[in-house]
């Protein structure tokens, strides 16, 4: 399915309409870090996707593999029976706004965009894969360029930067033109910072503050924080008790510049996103 076309014209200020778009999460994964075990089958996953849409979503992104610290890969074909199942689901039951695939995998990627996905969100930025960037220019699909240090299993090891927000843009920019070399149009692409991975909290926090040096690449910016460990060390919340935090977090981003927010209940931020609108 194309994306829109209002889609494909960068932000220019924040929370100008139709930005920020609202991405909901649809794990299906047996051990992601927040809601794992509970949508890793097809149906139990159509149906959070179909909550997720009612709820005001503007996009879904649908996951196979956790990235959750320390979490280990997982083959191709087991990510592939995880995902494109849900996604020729939601298709067939006619659900019509972009779906995105939380993939590193080329093989991934093009099995989930036969079965209806439009946009690849990558959170190797495109490394992990040789075949990503050309997959995604042949397919004229969205690509989501995150940028991460070292893997899941290894990037919470002592992560260090001199200037993060410096460090992060520059990576982006750069995995930005190289891709785009590779035949990816320019409008298809959007960066994100990857909020909690290889980050401490001070670093995920200057990024969000500082989000308006992400977007100042020019390439419209995704943040995802929903309930992330470093909202949960701010107030001693767990995992599932963290939508307040991340309502919070959501609003920064989207007051400094957040171009697409990925949460997990799209509803309350569709609400908040409402109110920021009418006076900010
Ligand atoms: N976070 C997670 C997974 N995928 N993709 C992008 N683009 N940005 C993120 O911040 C991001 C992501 C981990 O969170 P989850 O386990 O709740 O999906």
């Amino acid at each position: 399915m194309p994306l829109p076309r209002t889609w494909l014209i960068p932000p220019v200020a924040p929370l100008a309409p139709p930005w920020p778009l609202v991405m909901g999460i649809v794990n299906v994964t047996p051990d992601s870090f927040s809601d794992g075990g509970r949508h890793d089958h097809t149906d139990a996953a159509v149906a959070h996707a179909l909550r997720l849409v009612e709820d005001g979503a503007d996009i879904l992104d649908i996951g196979g593999e956790s990235t959750r610290p320390g979490a280990l890969p997982v083959p191709a074909d087991v990510e592939t029976a995880r995902v494109v199942p849900v996604i020729a689901a939601l298709r067939a039951r006619g659900v019509g706004i972009p779906v995105s695939v939380d993939t590193t995998k080329a093989a991934v990627a093009a099995a989930a965009l036969d079965a209806g996905a439009d946009i690849v969100n990558d959170v190797s930025a495109a490394t992990r894969d040789p075949d990503m960037p050309a997959l995604c220019a042949r397919r004229r699909c969205g690509l989501v360029l995150m940028h991460m240090r070292g893997t899941p299993r290894d990037m919470q090891n002592a992560p260090a930067y001199t200037d993060v927000v410096a460090e992060v843009a520059e990576y982006l920019r750069r995995r930005a033109e190289a891709v785009i070399a590779a035949g990816v149009a320019r409008e298809h692409v959007w960066i994100d910072p990857g909020f909690g991975f290889g980050k401490l909290p001070a670093h995920n926090f200057a990024l969000v503050r500082e989000l308006p040096r992400l977007a100042a690449t020019g390439y419209p910016v995704l943040l995802g924080l929903s309930r992330k460990s470093s909202l949960g060390n701010l107030t001693g919340r767990p995992v599932n008790d963290r939508e307040v935090e991340s309502l919070a977090g959501a609003l920064v981003g989207a007051l400094k510049g957040a171009a697409v927010l990925r949460v997990h209940e799209p509803g309350p931020l569709r609400r908040a996103l409402a109110v920021a609108r009418a006076m900010a």
